[in-house]
């Protein structure tokens, strides 16, 4: 393939069209997945290389704008790709940014790239995945334009025009042949580039959907940066003093920022990123911050005679009890490993945040004793409580070594031992579990009623939380321990179901639910273990024939279906208890049959996910509100 526009394109050209054709043949070695996950990468592919404009300080604007014909614009106002020839290619620089594979940003300059997590893979990529991609450049009172359709230039760079001003604007539409889906998200685009903003103090983004009547327009601008990411993490709990605590400073070559406020939950939010991409399995980075953040707390607490010097050290665990945290590193060449490359290795990056956290957290807590004292106050608490709960777990441990059938009493257990064939309703309320008891199959659905509330684990210690029947219930009947002896090959059920009322009420008793396992066993979680039950609200009898409608849509158009007149006897359902048995199997619980919405947790969004929970849990009744009516947003769709 290739398009050879004059003879000033020679051999050179064809090897580079060939490195992109290998982007289109295995799209998701360079983009991760073709889904509208890896549609959104592109965007943020393309707005790194202006992130880097703005690291290296020559760049403060950065407009992102989806397009009526949902193609994308990236306009910065940086230097300006080069246009000069680069000498190895014999191309234009800016050409060779779009045409040679991993030619991002190579081209001298220094500093900090953004580029490489799971992106950075860099513009070329953008190119080869769209189905046309132009770039004007505003440069030495100069426009200049190229453009590329699937990766070929259909024209040299040429001059368009002269400019008051510096600045790249990219415009691509992703191809169709590639993407199974082409149409962005805003909202998926809304909070990562609210989140480049954190990272990038300073940047103005702004956002613009022009698919509407009415454009939509977003800015995210942040001079205090991650200090405001935190305050953000915290904008609906209560801080326990005002200072967000704040560490910025470099070693060798490498950049660290820090920044930190506890609240009064009881929950440890930290979130680090590396060159601007979120390292949601941690790594060296994570590790250096905890190991000065218990060292210098241990420290100060001695010194200072909060803890006496024959007393057990704080854990790092007391100390970040309620703690929101923002750990943020630029290091040149970041090495990722683990499984799914998401965890930083370089060793020298632990040395570098272990010792600028250090350092300025000692002055810190030295200049802000009351500051201090508070967090030692709280820790020593954490520490107090976590001593009730390790005998309280000691306790539930033992019991379990004995004695392995100590299942709760409520359970009504499945008889097929294979948990792979095996599925958990956990039901709201006894009556509705009677029914659920009396409904279900056997052999592989085991019943667990719960009754009413479950404890709110965002408010209560663990030591309350441990010994709470309900949740003693679920763990045990789980099989997986929690926290840190939880095992997923212990799981006793392939799927676990959470069944509640179609109300409000039974939403915020579901949201308790997730709540627990995501704080206790997330993986159960993110390995797809959990679903909610979707009961009917409505019935419809005709002529003796049934129907249920799941939703008032769905009862409008069955009601069209089968004429509306006074043959037609219209039940909704205010819970399950009014659902006998063998409706309840026919709508909710018959494999065949049933509607379950498989909850799911977004990686790249969990500080999200962290605070939308926290809004649901929290005291703040209205944002509560919300959560319920958006709660559909968190779960998918899952035809069983
Ligand atoms: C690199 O070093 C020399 C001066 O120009 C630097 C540069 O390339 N700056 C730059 C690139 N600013 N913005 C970009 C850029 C912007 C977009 C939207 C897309 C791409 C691929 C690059």
């Amino acid at each position: 393939m290739g398009t050879e526009v004059n003879g000033e394109y020679g051999a050179d050209q064809i090897q580079i069209l060939e490195g992109l054709e290998a982007v289109r043949k295995r799209p998701g070695m360079y983009i991760g997945s073709t889904s509208v996950r890896g549609l959104h990468h592109l965007v943020y592919e393309i707005v790194d290389n202006s992130v880097d404009e703005v690291l290296a300080g020559h760049c403060n604007e950065i407009q992102v704008t989806i397009q009526e014909d949902n193609s994308v614009k990236v306009v910065d106002n940086g230097r300006g790709i080069p246009i000069g020839i680069n000498q190895k290619a014999g191309l234009p620089a800016v050409e060779v940014v779009f045409t040679v594979l991993h030619a991002g940003g190579k081209f001298g300059g220094g500093g900090y790239k953004v580029s490489g997590g799971l992106h950075g893979v860099g513009a070329s990529v953008v190119n080869a995945l769209s189905e046309w991609l132009e770039v004007i450049i505003h440069q030495d009172g100069k426009m200049y334009q190229q453009r590329y359709e699937r990766g070929n230039v259909i024209y040299p760079l040429r001059e368009i025009g002269t400019t008051d001003h510096t600045g790249t604007e990219v415009t691509f539409l992703p191809d169709k042949e590639i993407f199974e889906e082409t149409i962005f998200d805003f909202d998926t685009l809304r909070q990562r580039l609210r989140e480049m903003a954190f990272l990038t103090k300073g940047v103005k983004i702004t956002l613009t959907d022009e698919r509407l009547d009415e454009p939509k327009v977003r800015e995210f601008h942040y001079e205090g940066g991650i200090k405001e990411y935190v305050s953000y993490l915290n904008r609906h709990k209560d801080p326990l003093y005002e200072q967000i605590i704040y560490c910025e400073g470099q070693r060798d070559g490498i950049l660290v920022e820090v920044a930190m406020q506890h609240n009064s939950s009881y929950q440890e939010g930290t979130y680090s990123f590396v060159n601007n991409i979120t390292t949601p399995e941690g790594g060296t980075h994570l590790t250096g911050f905890r190991n000065a953040l218990t060292k210098t707390f241990n420290d100060y607490a001695k010194k200072n005679k909060i803890l006496k010097e024959n007393e057990t050290n704080l854990t790092g665990d007391d100390i970040r009890e309620g703690l929101s945290a923002i750990v943020s590193i630029k290091i040149g060449e970041p090495q990722f490993e683990g499984q799914t490359k998401q965890k930083l290795g370089n060793s020298e990056a632990k040395r570098a945040v272990e010792s600028v956290v250090t350092e300025q957290l000692t002055y810190f807590l030295e200049q802000n004793p009351s500051v201090a004292r508070i967090i030692c106050d709280k820790a020593v608490l954490a520490q107090r409580a976590r001593d009730a709960a390790r005998k309280a777990r000691d306790l539930t441990r033992r019991k379990t070594a004995l004695d392995s059938t100590t299942l709760p009493g409520k359970l009504a257990d499945c008889s097929d031992k294979d948990p792979k064939n095996c599925e958990i309703y956990i039901v709201e309320g006894d009556s509705a579990g009677g029914s659920a008891k009396t409904a279900r199959n056997r052999a592989t659905q085991a019943i667990l009623p719960l009754r009413g509330k479950i404890l709110n684990v965002e408010k209560s210690r663990l030591d309350k939380i441990l010994i709470n029947n309900e949740i003693k219930a679920m763990i045990t009947a789980f099989g997986t321990g929690i926290g840190e002896d939880f095992n997923i090959e212990k799981l006793r059920y392939d799927k676990i179901v959470i069944m509640t009322d179609a109300d409000v009420d039974g939403a915020h008793i579901a949201t308790l639910m997730l709540t627990f396992l995501y704080r206790f066993m997330p993986d159960l979680i993110r390995k797809g273990h959990v679903y909610l039950a979707q009961p009917p609200l409505f019935k419809v009898e005709r002529n003796k024939k049934v129907y249920y409608a799941y939703d008032d849509l769905e009862l409008g158009s069955i009601l069209k279906e089968i004429g509306r007149d006074g043959n037609n006897k219209i039940q909704r359902y205010k819970g399950l208890g009014e659902m006998d048995a063998d409706q309840l199997w026919d709508t909710t619980m018959d494999p065949e049959k049933r509607i379950l919405l498989r909850v799911t947790i977004d990686e790249e969004s969990e500080s999200e996910i962290d605070v939308v929970f926290n809004t649901l849990m929290g005291d703040k009744v209205e944002p509560r509100r919300e959560f319920i009516e958006e709660n559909a947003k968190y779960v998918k769709n899952l035809d069983i």
